[in-house]
């Protein structure tokens, strides 16, 4: 064994023990929620094991052997009283895959479990799968929606042509994954989300149909599906409910994020609205609730974002990105919102059930219109000046 091989070993090990024991803290914020002041999860706190050879024969200078890019879009579940997330964890050879991490409080202590997870495949192998939706089902299935992303053989010579559709995989433990056929639908797919319950005795899905691998194109939206079983889930029809909008945060494209939270006034639900500007895309986190007896029809919207990028939140690969595909409620109404900035890194921010249902039905709708804006912000002020 050489001096640099247990001198790098050791430096390896005490970083990561540092990066993933570091206490967060509540940061104040608008009262609707508060940030978490330090990523929850970045590539720093891949285990050392999953990226070095520990064989001081075959590796003496202990040198990275498969380095990891970026931990983000993580699904999210209570599991045995630990905060449970499905992390997006891509390698620098860009290939996504999933891996479980778990902590005791939900903001902090994060450590990634067992080893990466290695999905089934189906006769179609995909090229890279990501973004898992986790869904407890009253069926008594934990299912995974996820996107499974394959070449365009239609354009052999376009390298980056891909089809994007909706891989499906189930569990009762985290441990054991089944693998199901992949969503069939009449387009592409990305950002399908199971909805927790039966709906007219039919599964319910949210989809986000596209007519590219990047473009919506005449996909309005997020969709609603039923459909007959999971095992070989067919969209035959599929309706908007929530739709696009000129000039508003979700202009470009929308997508739903985990699945929406059971309350008494209605279905909370979170989701990401793109826009284009002039440095690219810009993605930011929004609310809407749905009825409880028909999730399907919007009953309250607030107008703009809940979550935009700030500080190095603005910063990664794909920048001006916020997205969450997790998120958790304990049994007190304290909701954890899991989301990852610029497609790098994972964080955390915290608001109850009660605050974001205040938020939802008492903040002003979007007018759609610049008249309108400033007509609200007025009966605002005019309200105000009784107080
Ligand atoms: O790069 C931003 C996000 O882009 C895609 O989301 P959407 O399909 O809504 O555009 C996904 O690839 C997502 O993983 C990524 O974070």
């Amino acid at each position: 064994m050489t001096d640099i091989y247990t001198k790098r070993r050791k430096a390896v090990e005490e970083k990561y023990e540092l990066t993933v024991a570091r206490r967060n803290e509540p940061i104040e914020g608008n009262g609707i929620y508060e940030r978490y002041k330090y990523p929850i999860i970045t590539a720093e706190s891949i285990p050392p094991r999953w990226k070095y050879d520990y064989n001081p024969e075959t590796n003496p200078y202990f040198m990275e052997r498969i380095g990891v890019n970026a931990t983000f879009n993580s699904g999210a579940i209570k599991w045995n009283g630990k905060y449970v997330l499905v992390v997006r964890v891509e390698g620098m050879d860009r290939k996504s895959y999933f891996a479980l991490a778990e902590s005791e409080t939900g903001v902090d202590g994060f450590r990634f479990t067992g080893e990466p997870i290695l999905i089934p495949e189906t006769a179609e192998p995909g090229t890279n799968v990501y973004d898992m939706r986790l869904t407890r089902h009253e069926d008594g299935w934990i299912y995974g929606l996820f996107c499974v992303e394959r070449h365009d053989e239609r354009y052999p010579e376009d390298l980056s042509a891909a089809v994007a559709a909706c891989g499906i995989v189930r569990t009762k433990n985290l441990v054991d994954w089944e693998r199901l056929p992949d969503l069939k639908s009449k387009s592409q797919q990305r950002n399908v989300v199971l909805h927790p319950e039966f709906y007219e005795g039919k599964y319910a899905l949210y989809t986000r149909p596209q007519d590219g691998f990047i473009d919506t194109g005449s996909g309005g939206g997020i969709g609603w599906a039923l459909v007959d079983s999971m095992e070989h889930a067919v969209i035959t029809e599929e309706k908007i409910i929530d739709a696009r909008a000129y000039h508003t945060i979700k202009e470009t494209k929308n997508g739903e994020g985990p699945h929406p939270i059971k309350t008494p006034r209605g279905w909370l639900h979170l989701a990401h609205g793109v826009r284009a500007c002039a440095s690219g895309l810009r993605y930011v986190l929004y609310m809407y609730v749905t009825s409880l007896e028909e999730p399907w029809k919007e009953i309250a919207c607030p107008g703009g974002y809940l979550m935009a990028p700030v500080g190095e939140e603005y910063i990664g690969d794909v920048m001006n990105v916020l997205f969450s595909n997790g998120w958790i409620v304990d049994e007190n109404g304290r909701v954890l919102i899991y989301y990852a900035s610029s497609d790098m890194r994972m964080h955390v921010a915290e608001s109850s059930v009660d605050r974001l249902l205040d938020y939802c039905f008492n903040t002003p709708r979007d007018g759609l219109r610049t008249g309108e804006s400033v007509a609200t912000i007025r009966r605002l002020i005019s309200s105000n000046s009784r107080f």
